[in-house]
């Protein structure tokens, strides 16, 4: 047993039996070999090359609760901030790594692909049976593809899906580890909103949960010979053993905690990459506590917190050695510039405009966060050159 063993090891070594025991028990997703080739060949690239890299991850992760998943739960997030972030990080000249939640949001193509902004209603027929962009959109969609295709041409944008807590983990500390010959340069930017808890593979049932009891005489029937004994008759409801509607069941999940990998990131993944990690609330009494408490937890660089319903308009830079800083998109409610909110409180979600900000707080968030990696590259060369 696993906690057994806990017991009797020393606590800096308990990270790496964790470490070892989850991915053991956990398999790796099928498609792990072929990511990792892919993100080999680019961070070499890249690194050859001296560029920055950037590792975004995006999305939420689901937690299954069948090994052939039919029920999952999910986290929340619809991976805006990972792919707007993503065009800024390549906007300021980062080579791009997204390791994304499959089908959530992606840099370029999220202007065109959610449920309000459907690609079909930016086109229009053309003469001769083609499809134009419509007048009205076509010098917005024409500045996004030069974009995109410029990221692509340039290889400068990979982008790789996970799904479960498990495939994340996975590709997370593989993609981590490549990402060593980079140095300071890399940079590792976890947005994506991860499970706290799942069903541990031992405890999870093979197939479809049944919600009813329909197909309990099914499987005593065919375990069995044609006719039952009187004991399987017993195990029959002693009321009514073949009801006409078969009866409801309710499912009660237990569910283990996930272990938390931000140590091992930190200290063996990539011990030389400045990560930054989001810490996401919905009370705003305990944003910033809840931040300061994992920089000091896992002693990494930077903290970005930010708030369930203001998440578009302010976030909080929490890092070691420096005053917490707020950062927010100017706003105006009805017709009046917002004054400025006080300096370190999260701002009243009551006072904010109805709809979307004006300006994207990604473009204020990542050229903060490069600042702060060109500091952290300029101190790891520095140590590097007194030593
Ligand atoms: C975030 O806090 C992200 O900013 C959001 C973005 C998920 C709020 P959207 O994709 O949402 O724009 O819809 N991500 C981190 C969430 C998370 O799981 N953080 C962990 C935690 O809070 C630490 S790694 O404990």
């Amino acid at each position: 047993m696993l906690s057994d063993i806990q017991s009797e090891t020393p606590p800096e070594n308990l990270a790496a039996l964790a470490e070892t025991h989850y991915f053991a028990a956990n398999p790796p997703p099928k498609d792990l070999e072929k990511h990792v080739a892919l993100a080999r060949d680019f961070i070499d690239y890249h690194s050859a090359k001296g560029k920055r890299l950037v590792l975004i991850t995006s999305g939420g992760t689901t937690v299954p609760l069948e090994k052939q998943t039919v029920r999952f739960i999910d986290n929340f997030s619809a991976g805006t901030r990972g792919a707007t972030s993503a065009e800024y990080f390549l906007e300021a000249g980062y080579a791009v790594l997204f390791l994304h939640r499959q089908f959530s949001l992606l840099p370029f193509s999220r202007h065109y692909s959610h449920a309000t902004d459907c690609f079909l209603d930016f086109l229009r027929e053309g003469p001769d049976g083609s499809v134009v962009a419509r007048d009205e959109d076509a010098a917005k969609m024409l500045h996004v593809l030069r974009k995109y295709r410029d990221a692509r041409d340039r290889n400068m944008l990979l982008l790789l899906p996970f799904v479960s807590i498990s495939d994340y983990l996975h590709e997370l500390r593989s993609v981590a580890q490549l990402m060593r010959p980079l140095g300071p340069r890399g940079l590792l930017y976890l947005a994506a909103a991860v499970s706290d808890f799942f069903v541990p593979p031992d405890r999870m049932s093979e197939h479809k949960i049944q919600s009813t009891d329909a197909a309990d005489a099914l499987k005593k029937s065919t375990a069995t010979s044609t006719r039952p004994t009187t004991d399987e008759e017993e195990t029959f409801d002693n009321f009514d053993s073949s009801p006409a509607v078969p009866r409801s069941k309710s499912l009660v999940i237990d569910l283990d905690p996930v272990p938390k990998f931000l140590k091992n990131l930190v200290e063996g993944w990539s011990p030389q990459g400045m990560i930054v990690s989001f810490k996401l609330e919905t009370n705003p009494a305990i944003l910033v506590h809840k931040a300061k408490y994992s920089l000091d937890r896992y002693q990494h660089h930077l903290v970005i917190g930010n708030l369930l319903s203001t998440r578009k308009w302010e976030v909080v830079f929490v890092s070691p050695g420096s005053q917490d800083r707020w950062i927010r998109v100017p706003f105006r409610k009805d017709g009046v510039e917002s004054s400025a909110p006080v300096a370190d409180e999260p701002v009243d979600p009551n006072s904010l405009p109805d709809g979307e900000p004006e300006v994207e707080i990604e473009s204020l968030i990542i050229p903060a966060v490069q600042d702060l990696h060109s500091k952290y590259i300029w101190t790891v060369e520095e140590k590097e050159r007194g030593a």
